[in-house]
């Protein structure tokens, strides 16, 4: 099998979990990475053995010389990264949040499309293996038809220490987390027509609001709750785990904390332990994450290679991101918005 050889742009404090992650990928390696910060660009330059090194992402690709590019700067970013590659014709991945706003989102999804080239949102959390397994469920149809849920990430980590700009932006929880575990309300229960949200900023410290509740009506008919905290101590903290709950006209679903999947139906309940693999790289709490980094990772390069769309691509992922911008603009403005209107 042919080596796809990718070159990543930004070499942050996510970067490392994906370079991790490129080393145990089978059939693809970064051969050049990028980044304006000559301190991160050798900190990874040195810890993954990566000779090609670039300050200035034009340089990077005029030179050329990869299949593919990852993207994982931070948001201000990802626009023009993006649209430089559809100009080199270069299939691309951009981490989330996909864009700044719903219009540019849109404007990348068509540019790439236009120029021909992949393009995927690096949106992992609907690979995390308990995610998965809750999809796997209800396929099987142990439920029968789900017309209720909730998706439920509360937590009291400082997420702030390794990733100080989100303490400074304007926007914070929706944006930053709660488009995750809107991906996973969209995966599970599928698209959206409206969204109602309340939002609130608990933590004086920080900038954006950091607890948000979000009602969704869902195409189908179910109706769900997507709730999201940074602001929430408990006794045995949850951090970085989505807890899930369906009901379904046959039974129900639970995914609780510390990885255990509930269903219960006509034949009783069973439960099983779905948790992630700790990978060798990875390490707790992060390793659900990580687990996944490597799942998106791999499929990036499996449908790129049979050239078929991605699961989280950039179109689908204009889906999720309208309903973050739909959840602000009903906290603004106390109304349900129509999500289909936006799209
Ligand atoms: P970071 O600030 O630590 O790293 C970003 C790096 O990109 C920096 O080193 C910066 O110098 C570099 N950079 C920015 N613009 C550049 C440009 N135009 N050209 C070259 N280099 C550039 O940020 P981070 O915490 O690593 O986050 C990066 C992205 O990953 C964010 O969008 C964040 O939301 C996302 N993230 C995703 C997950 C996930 O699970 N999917 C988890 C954490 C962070
Ligand atoms: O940036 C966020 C993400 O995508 O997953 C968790 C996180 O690192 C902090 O909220």
């Amino acid at each position: 099998m042919t080596e796809l050889q990718g070159a990543l742009i930004g070499c942050g404090f996510f970067a490392i979990n994906q370079m991790h992650a490129w080393n145990d990928v089978e059939g693809a390696r970064i051969v050049a990475i990028c980044d304006r910060d000559p301190a991160r660009l050798k900190v990874v330059g040195d810890q993954f053995g990566i000779d090609r090194r670039y300050r200035d992402a034009e340089a990077l690709f005029a030179d050329g010389g990869f299949d593919f590019v990852d993207i994982a700067t931070t948001v201000e970013s990802h626009r023009a990264l993006v649209e430089m590659a559809a100009r080199h014709k270069v299939p691309a991945i951009c981490q989330k949040p996909f864009a700044k706003t719903l219009s540019d989102a849109k404007i990348m999804v068509e540019t790439c499309r236009n120029a021909g080239v992949a393009l995927m949102v690096h949106e992992n959390f609907r690979w995390q293996t308990p995610i998965q397994a809750v999809r796997k469920a209800l396929e099987v149809g142990a439920i029968g038809t789900p017309f209720w849920g909730r998706f439920s990430f509360r937590s009291g980590y400082d997420v702030f220490s390794g990733q100080p700009y989100l303490a400074e932006g304007e926007r914070f929880i929706i944006e930053d987390l709660g488009i995750h575990v809107l991906d996973i309300a969209r995966y599970i229960l599928g698209d959206v027509s409206a969204v109602t949200a309340r939002t609130k900023r608990v933590n004086p410290k920080i900038k954006g609001e950091d607890v948000a509740t979000i009602l969704l009506d869902h195409k189908n008919g179910a109706t769900s709750v997507v709730d999201v905290s940074y602001a929430t101590r408990l006794l045995t903290e949850p951090f970085p785990e989505t807890l899930v709950e369906l009901d379904g006209s046959e039974g129900t679903i639970r995914l609780t904390q510390g990885y255990g999947l509930k269903v219960t139906n006509a034949e009783g309940t069973t439960t099983t332990n779905v948790s992630p693999k700790l990978l060798p790289w990875a390490s707790r709490p992060w390793h659900n994450i990580q687990e996944s980094v490597y799942a998106i990772q791999q499929h990036w390069v499996d449908q790129l290679k049979r050239g078929m769309e991605h699961s989280t691509s950039g179109a689908d992922n204009l889906r999720t991101f309208a309903l973050v911008e739909g959840a602000y603009e009903s906290a603004a403005k106390g109304q349900t918005i129509d999500v289909g209107a936006m799209l």
